[in-house]
């Protein structure tokens, strides 16, 4: 059964990890997909092959979140048979560096900030009039175990996911009475480019992150986002944790000996 059929769904950072994992998720399940991320060239090609895969219809396009002006225009100038957004995947997000505190570069900080918090918002604020509007919609955001609990050195990139999740909870809030849903999905260590972000292009130090245990895919992550949104109308799935069975917490890992 194709659950998703004569739904849209627009996933931002569809170029990578997560999001390009929602997107073939969602296309699977008979979606048109609007998909958004800076890497243009990368979501024309998984533009091409969830087309060729599922017949999916898919509408990519250049954007970086936090650049307020043009993510109002992209949402505003979309086609009219595009508007209708159903599902709002806010996925595109990052971790710079892993620094004490006091160590912290400030350029990261501004990225996390500008890209995890400021972007969300700006995406969403575009995106919900019409929903609310039509009386129907679904945000998805995609939070983390650090928008739960802090490790060290994970200072800013937590309290951009504790945003996240505090914005969750205070958009269903305010929603409450519209008929929209707001969920947020909360993974542990899931094996993506997200570290190499991370380390700004050290492929060794992040390839250790996942070193002797099996961690999260981003197929693993998609899954939970499509429950979510595949639930009847009437129930809202609120907020998901999803963890590799040998992450316990931020800090507790089980790693094999090599
Ligand atoms: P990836 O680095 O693989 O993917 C990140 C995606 O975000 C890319 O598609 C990237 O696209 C996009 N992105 C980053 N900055 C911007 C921007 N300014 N504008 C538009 N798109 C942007 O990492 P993940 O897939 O792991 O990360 C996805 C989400 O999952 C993030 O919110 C992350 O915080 C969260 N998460 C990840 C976990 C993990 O362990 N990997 C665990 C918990 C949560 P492009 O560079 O082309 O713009
Ligand atoms: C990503 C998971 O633990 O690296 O949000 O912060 S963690």
């Amino acid at each position: 059964m194709s659950f998703m059929k004569n739904k849209i769904v627009f996933v931002t950072g569809a170029s990578s990890g997560v999001g390009r994992a929602c997107a073939r998720a969602f296309a699977r399940e008979g979606a048109s997909l609007l998909l958004a991320a800076r890497r243009a060239a990368r979501l024309k090609e998984l533009a091409e092959s969830l087309a060729a895969e599922f017949g999916a219809a898919v509408l990519p396009f250049a954007l970086d979140v936090r650049d307020q002006a043009a993510v109002a225009r992209a949402v505003g100038g979309l086609p009219e048979n595009w508007k209708a957004v159903d599902v709002l995947v806010n996925n595109a997000g990052l971790s710079r560096g892993l620094d004490k505190f006091q160590d912290g570069l400030l350029s990261d900080w501004e990225e996390m900030i500008d890209t995890n918090v400021k972007g969300l918002l700006y995406v969403s604020r575009a995106v919900l009039p019409g929903m609310v509007t039509r009386g129907r919609g679904h945000v998805i955001n995609i939070g983390s175990i650090a928008g739960h609990e802090i490790y060290p050195a994970g200072n800013v990139y937590c309290a951009s996911k504790f945003a996240v999740k505090a914005l969750s909870r205070g958009l269903r809030l305010d929603l409450c009475g519209t008929n929209l849903r707001v969920s947020t999905v909360d993974p542990g260590m899931v094996e993506t480019e997200f570290s190499e972000v991370r380390f700004h292009g050290d492929k060794t130090r992040a390839a250790n992150v996942y070193r002797g245990f099996t961690p999260l895919t981003a197929e693993d992550v998609a899954e939970a986002v499509l429950f979510c949104a595949t639930r009847p109308a009437h129930v809202n799935i609120s907020e998901v944790i999803v963890m590799p069975t040998a992450q316990a917490s931020t800090m507790l890992v089980h790693r094999r000996e090599s």
